[in-house]
């Protein structure tokens, strides 16, 4: 697949690693398994009448199942592609409880789109409700042709759900609303409280960044913020950006180029040059105009044209996650990243505003983002569930969407560590490139992360010995 492995990163794209991973190509080691399979998934779980179906894609990995009792691992894709299932820190956890791996591709990313047009219209059936409802019939499906592979019926393996940002939400999520079906939850940076005006997003960029290096980025925004008014072409130009028409799309890429960094621990690769720039008294938006050109276009291989809105309402892309993932943003979960009134590292311009206007262009009037009922049908940090494990890392920018407090049966751990963001505990340090089984031997404090995975795996342990069978009547 051609184009980012990086687009619109502090989106939440969780989907970094499936990139990467796949960018690697050729070793094959990076994927436990790349071989795809499907399923008839039922278009509209809510509707008595609508009984169509569309092809749903998953892959399976059972070289270190246990047969045939042993634990199945559902691990979650989110808003991107699913391209197979990464060789990353739960293929240690599945050879250590000889669980099998399966992952199903989230409706409408990569292949598993019900329609080739993607009209507002069409993407009426792409929400967190029906995708977990996928799950769930994903999950009986999959029971069922393992149960008739071993020649047995009515068995029931033990179940756990993994997840990590919107699908740790996801994990958290199907633990609540379908019980039954898991033993247990891993939802790593789960964001499963959305938020309207997600100002803390940039304040943990700021403080992630440090006071020294906060500052020339503050100082860089307004100078950026200056040339803009002055002469917008030139100062595009000079990133590579001169696509982008929308002074608000422009900027908000510039802040996503640094947000990036911090949100999957690598904080030097911006901070560094850009405190050298400023000690040398050498033009600091220059400075972060080659940042921008060799780590956010080139290395995440991030094209500014994924922020642009006349791409972004293209109904046949070439990438379509991009365009989805706003489609979720504007519909029920919002994250809308927007400038603090005070102190804010990222432009002011990125506002409420910006978002909204965003939305309407992109998939017209209408829709915009209902944030409080999302958080009414699942709670929000206030989640009335049981038996899932949060984890967070101390430098990601998403951890204030998530429950960083421990609560009866759902324990919240916080790796804190210079380099600990997204999904640490499954990843490593830093969170991009792709370290297999997410070696965690450079992140700045490995104790602190092997500490908490640590705790997932007593977790875990704990939590599939307790696992009541359901009978398989009733189901
Ligand atoms: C499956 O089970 C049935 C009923 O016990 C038995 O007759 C049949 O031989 C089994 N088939 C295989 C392939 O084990
Ligand atoms: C889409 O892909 C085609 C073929 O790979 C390419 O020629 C075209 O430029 C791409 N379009 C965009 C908008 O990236
Ligand atoms: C979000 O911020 C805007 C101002 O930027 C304000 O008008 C609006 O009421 C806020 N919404 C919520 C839900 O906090
Ligand atoms: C860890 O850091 C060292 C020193 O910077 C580097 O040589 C090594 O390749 C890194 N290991 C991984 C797995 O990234
Ligand atoms: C269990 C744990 O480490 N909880 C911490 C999570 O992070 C918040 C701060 O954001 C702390 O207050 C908690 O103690």
């Amino acid at each position: 697949m051609m184009g980012s492995r990086a687009r619109l990163v502090s989106l939440l794209l969780a989907f970094l690693l499936a990139r990467a991973a796949e960018a690697g190509g050729g070793s094959g080691s990076r994927y436990l398994t790349k071989d795809e399979r499907w399923m008839n998934q039922r278009l509209d779980h809510f509707s008595p009448t609508d009984h169509r179906r569309f092809k749903q894609r998953y892959f399976e990995f059972l070289d270190y199942h246990r047969a045939p009792g042993g634990p199945i691992f559902l691990r979650i894709c989110g808003e991107s592609a699913c391209g197979g299932i990464p060789n990353d820190y739960l293929a240690v956890l599945a050879k250590k409880f000889g669980a099998a791996v399966v992952t199903p591709e989230h409706r409408y990313y990569g292949k598993s789109s019900p329609f080739k047009r993607l009209t507002t219209e069409n993407l009426r059936f792409l929400s967190s409700k029906q995708a977990l409802f996928d799950l769930a019939v994903f999950r009986q499906y999959y029971q069922e042709s393992l149960n008739a592979r071993y020649n047995r019926t009515g068995f029931d393996n033990p179940w756990f759900v993994i997840g990590v940002s919107y699908s740790g939400a996801l994990s958290a999520w199907f633990r609540l609303k379908f019980p039954h079906l898991t033993c247990g939850s891993l939802a790593s940076s789960g964001v499963v409280r959305a938020v309207y005006n997600y100002t803390a997003f940039d304040k943990q960029v700021g403080e992630s960044a440090g006071p020294e290096c906060k500052a020339v980025l503050q100082e860089i925004t307004k100078l950026v913020d200056e040339q803009l008014r002055t002469d917008s072409r030139s100062v595009k130009a000079l990133f590579s950006a001169q696509a982008l028409k929308n002074d608000g799309d422009f900027l908000f890429f510039l802040a996503d180029a640094a947000a990036t960094t911090f949100q999957y621990g690598d904080p030097d690769s911006v901070c560094s040059p850009l405190i050298n720039a400023k000690k040398s008294r050498k033009n600091l938006v220059e400075a972060y105009a080659q940042f921008v050109k060799d780590y956010y276009i080139k290395e995440m291989e991030t094209p500014p044209s994924s922020y642009d809105q006349e791409y972004l309402k293209d109904t046949t892309p070439n990438d379509s996650s991009s365009r989805l993932w706003w489609f979720q943003v504007c519909s029920e979960v919002a994250f809308f990243q927007i400038a603090p009134k005070t102190d804010s590292v990222r432009s002011a311009r990125i506002d409420t505003r910006y978002h909204l206007d965003l939305c309407r262009n992109v998939f017209g009037e209408g829709v915009y983002p209902d944030v409080f009922m999302t958080n009414l049908y699942y709670g929000g940090t206030r989640i009335a569930a049981s038996k899932i494990v949060l984890t967070n890392g101390s430098q990601d920018p998403w951890r204030h969407a998530s429950k960083q407090k421990s609560s009866k049966g759902m324990p919240s751990y916080l790796m804190k560590c210079s380099n600990c963001g997204h999904g640490t505990d499954l990843r490593g340090c830093p969170q991009s490139p792709f370290r297999i089984e997410g070696d965690s031997s450079n992140c700045s404090s490995p104790a602190a992360v092997n500490a908490v995975r640590e705790q997932i795996a007593k977790h875990m342990d704990l939590w599939l010995s307790q696992c009541q069978k359901p009978s398989a009547s009733g189901v």
